[in-house]
């Protein structure tokens, strides 16, 4: 494994305002804020230091940054005015769709023009004969499955920050979430994008053919760029299946062992599986703690899974069967009815909002190989003290792709400290030091863990190819040097 990119700090919770971006500056000039007047219209070009402020910092509060304006064009056109107007002045641009996401990437530094996608929300009707929509980048993610479940069709990706969380962020972030297991990660999901680049120029391949070999693959390219490629105006998507019929188990195990055991079991056996969720007893402690919600079971267990099947004929039978068959089962509930699925669900989607209630914590999400994953576990916590004494780690995540979300509470001093411990012990098992939720600034110190310094310098030459000013979210994933 490489060590961190040599010369960088890595990032702490400063680093938002520290990186030097092009035309770093708070100043928005009279020629700058007329052109963007006239791209946006005057109403969407906000100024104001007291409306701004609430789009300079993140959804955890560890990041804070500084924005000239924003803006809020309504379609591709006007992004695209916008994006030539900050090319002209050589000024950079974040974009920031629901701000939901956990890596300090939708979080505007230096001056930077902070473009919000929040009028980007045009749902076409669904395309039935294909099974195919195209949506704005800024419809969220609740909006979308809203549209297409009327009409007998779902959205392969879901997560707990649906209501915000947009579908051009979860595209540029490549989102994973709790059906991966299923359909795949974003990408999977995406058939045709439509994007400004950063010389203002439109690119838009939005026929949505399955098959279309004709060259580099541009919105596999984009997705997952962190706002660092393009602006992201409209989607093409794959949809799948509606599937009603529902149930959902609360497994309770005694280890990641045994957990993994269970979720063996259940993907043999089970093809109408989706989701196979983990947590433990301290996040289950706070999660209660903090919403109120009664204990699931009569004792406390080690570890918990959510395991969640659906098809189009009752999936209960099967599941519950899979689950008698399995030894690693201490102890199981099932719900069928959207109440009960719900109420089960709650205990593991409630854990990002239960730990920011208790604190601003250091967000570190990691994948490693399923082989990998007991012993990586067991070397966290003593991996984590020896970093930070106050440090209390709270782990749960998405079991079947291996992927752990390292929430460390009470260590915002020692962040630096406990991200390297805990991103060093990942690499040395072979994993990622960011599953689904990106690089962002949070982690780019940390990129050459996990990518060779040729695919490193294969990103840079793309980056500067497309962005040879720098303009588009200067130090997210990359360096800006
Ligand atoms: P933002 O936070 O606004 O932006 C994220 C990044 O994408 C930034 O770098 C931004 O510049 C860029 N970006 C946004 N829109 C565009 C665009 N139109 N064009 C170009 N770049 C753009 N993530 C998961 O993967 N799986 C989960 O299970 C999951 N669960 C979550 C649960 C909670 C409670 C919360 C708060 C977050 C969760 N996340 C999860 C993280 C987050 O929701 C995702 O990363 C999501 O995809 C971000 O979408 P957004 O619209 O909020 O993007
Ligand atoms: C989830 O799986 C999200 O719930 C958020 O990816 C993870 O809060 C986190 O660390
Ligand atoms: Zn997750």
């Amino acid at each position: 494994m490489n060590a961190p990119t040599a010369g960088l700090t890595p990032t702490a919770d400063v680093a938002a305002t520290s990186d030097t971006a092009p035309g770093s500056d708070r100043t928005l000039t009279s020629a700058l804020a007329e052109e963007l007047r006239a791209a946006v219209g005057a109403a969407h070009l906000l100024t104001d230091p007291s409306v701004i402020a609430s789009f300079e910092s993140d959804w955890t509060g560890r990041f804070r940054g500084r924005a000239r304006c924003v803006v809020r064009p309504a379609d591709t056109t006007e992004v695209a005015a916008v994006m030539a107007a900050a090319a002209r002045a050589k000024a950079s641009i974040c974009v920031q769709g629901g701000n939901t996401g956990l890596v300090g990437g939708s979080v505007p530094v230096d001056g930077a023009i902070l473009l919000s996608t929040a009028r980007l929300t045009a749902l076409e009707p669904v395309e039935v004969i294909s099974g195919q929509v195209t949506v704005g980048a800024g419809v969220t993610l609740a909006a979308l499955q809203r549209h297409v479940r009327a009409v007998g069709y779902d959205f392969g990706v879901d997560f707990a920050a649906r209501d915000s969380a947009t579908v051009g962020g979860l595209v540029a972030t490549n989102a994973g979430g709790e059906r991966v297991l299923r359909y795949g990660t974003t990408r999977a999901q995406v058939l045709g994008i439509e994007a400004v680049l950063a010389d203002g120029s439109i690119i838009s391949r939005l026929t949505g053919l399955p098959k279309d070999n004709t060259g580099y693959h541009e919105m596999s390219l984009l997705t997952g760029s962190e706002g660092t490629l393009g602006i992201i105006t409209r989607l093409r998507l794959r949809l799948v299946p509606r599937l009603t019929e529902r149930a959902v188990a609360l497994v309770a195990v005694d280890d990641i062992t045994a957990a993994l055991s269970v979720v063996r079991k259940a993907r043999n056996r089970l093809p109408s599986l989706e989701a196979a969720e983990l947590f433990f007893a301290d996040g289950l402690a706070l999660v209660r703690e903090k919403t109120g919600l009664s204990a699931p079971f009569a004792e406390t267990y080690p570890a918990y899974l959510v395991l969640e099947c659906a098809g189009r004929t009752d999936p209960t039978e099967d599941l519950l069967e899979a689950l008698a068959d399995s030894d690693a089962v201490r102890d199981a509930t099932v719900a069928t009815d959207a109440r009960g699925r719900h109420t089960l669900w709650a205990y593991r989607e409630a854990h990002t909002e239960s730990i920011n209630a208790a604190g601003v914590p250091v967000k570190l999400d990691v994948a490693v190989p399923l082989t990998a994953l007991a012993e990586m576990v067991a070397s966290l916590p003593a991996t984590i003290a020896a970093a930070c004494q106050t440090a209390r780690p709270i782990l749960f995540g998405h079991i079947n792709e291996g992927n752990l979300h390292v929430n460390v509470l009470d260590a915002t001093s020692d962040a630096e400290a406990v991200t390297d411990a805990v991103l060093r012990l990942v690499a040395s098992h072979g994993g990622s030091i960011s599953a689904e939720h990106g690089v962002g600034r949070a982690k780019r110190a940390w990129l050459g863990l996990s990518r060779s310094p040729q695919e490193i310098a294969m990103m840079r030459a793309v980056k500067r190819g497309l962005d040879p000013d720098g303009l588009l979210n200067p130090g997210v994933l990359l360096d800006p040097a």
